[in-house]
């Protein structure tokens, strides 16, 4: 449930988003958080306690052990499908169907020029959603995703020839399930290595769609994200610490562009300095409020 916030949301920021016919959000993991899936940076939970995402999320760490690689994405992806979407989540998908308020001025400043009758009220708005999150909440919650800047636990694919690969829900998920009971990591970790498949073109093993740290951003991804970023009338950063580049440049770029930014995060993160209104608040709480106050501007 989410506590209530009265002046979470000031006339400034409700009115910045009611008149916007483009909105492009960066989410990170912190949007995916009240859904119960650790933040990348969280302290590891539970049997990976004693690993850092920084070191397995690595092509080095595939390289070495493959199958503790595997089994880290494969539990990842476990618990994602355990997971729903949350108020965040959803608050986004509701967000593109609330009429865009009417604005004083005829002309959008799209730097096109609206004809005069043109009130703009009434129609719905484009909310472009950029993400550095692999998981599938912000698609289950309704809201299509133009970028997934990191990648996606949900497309595997050949690590030598790239051909995606299509599991069956094979048995390594029913191991998984096991985990969750294994007595204690030792016995845990033999369930924790889980061979990844052979790939049926080349039989090179496949590996997570992800991307891992000192590899290239998916070139279509990016120029999708920069493209929205670009665009829009007011960037809505959600649950991100900004650590990580090049995909932290993009909000950067849109604050030297003069584009207004809105964060969400309960805490500050290294974009918070550069943005224009920092909601100090969770996700589920601060972006549910935030269509609330736009609706009927
Ligand atoms: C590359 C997949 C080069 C893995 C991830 C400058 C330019 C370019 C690169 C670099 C550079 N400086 C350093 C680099 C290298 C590196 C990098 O950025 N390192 C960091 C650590 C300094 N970047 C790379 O390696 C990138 N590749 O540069 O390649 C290249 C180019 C051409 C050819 C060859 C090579 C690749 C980076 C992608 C790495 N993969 N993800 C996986 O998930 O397993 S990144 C990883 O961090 C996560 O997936 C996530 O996407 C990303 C960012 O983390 P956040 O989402 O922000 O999560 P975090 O936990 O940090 O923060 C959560 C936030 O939420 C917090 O602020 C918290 O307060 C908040 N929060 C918590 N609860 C809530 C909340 N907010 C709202 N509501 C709540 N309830
Ligand atoms: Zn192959």
């Amino acid at each position: 449930m989410s506590e209530a916030m009265p002046d979470l949301i000031s006339d400034e920021v409700a009115d910045l988003v009611a008149r916007a016919d483009w909105i492009t959000v960066f989410s990170g993991a912190g949007i995916s958080a009240e859904s119960g899936i650790a933040t990348f940076r969280d302290a590891q939970t539970g049997l990976w306690e004693n690993f850092d995402p920084s070191q397995l999320a690595t092509p080095a760490a595939f390289e070495s052990d493959p199958a503790l690689v595997w089994g880290w994405y494969q539990w990842r992806a476990h618990l994602v499908r355990q997971a729903e979407p949350n108020a965040g989540h959803h608050a986004l998908a509701e967000l593109a169907a609330v009429p865009v308020a009417q604005r004083g001025d005829a002309t959008s400043s799209l730097d096109v020029d609206v004809p005069r009758d043109s009130t703009r009220g009434g129609a719905d708005r484009a909310v472009m959603i950029v993400t550095q999150n692999v998981d599938d909440l912000h698609e289950r919650a309704g809201t299509p995703v133009l970028a997934h800047l990191h990648g996606s636990l949900f497309e595997p694919r050949c690590s030598r020839c790239a051909q995606p690969y299509h599991a069956a829900d094979d048995g390594t998920l029913a191991d998984l399930a096991d985990l969750a009971t294994a007595p204690d990591l030792a016995a845990a970790n033999d369930l924790l290595r889980i061979p990844p498949p052979a790939c049926a073109a080349c039989s090179a093993p496949v590996r997570p769609g992800i991307v891992w740290f000192g590899e290239p951003l998916p070139p279509r991804a990016w120029l999708r994200a920069e493209s929205a970023l670009r665009a829009a009338e007011v960037v809505i950063v959600v649950g991100t610490s900004g650590m990580v580049y090049p995909a932290a440049e993009l909000p950067e770029r849109a604050v030297a562009a003069g584009i207004p930014v809105i964060e969400v995060n309960p805490e500050p993160s290294l974009l918070t300095p550069l943005v224009d209104h920092h909601l100090a608040a969770r996700a589920a709480t601060a972006l549910p409020a935030l269509v609330a106050a736009i609706r009927g501007r």
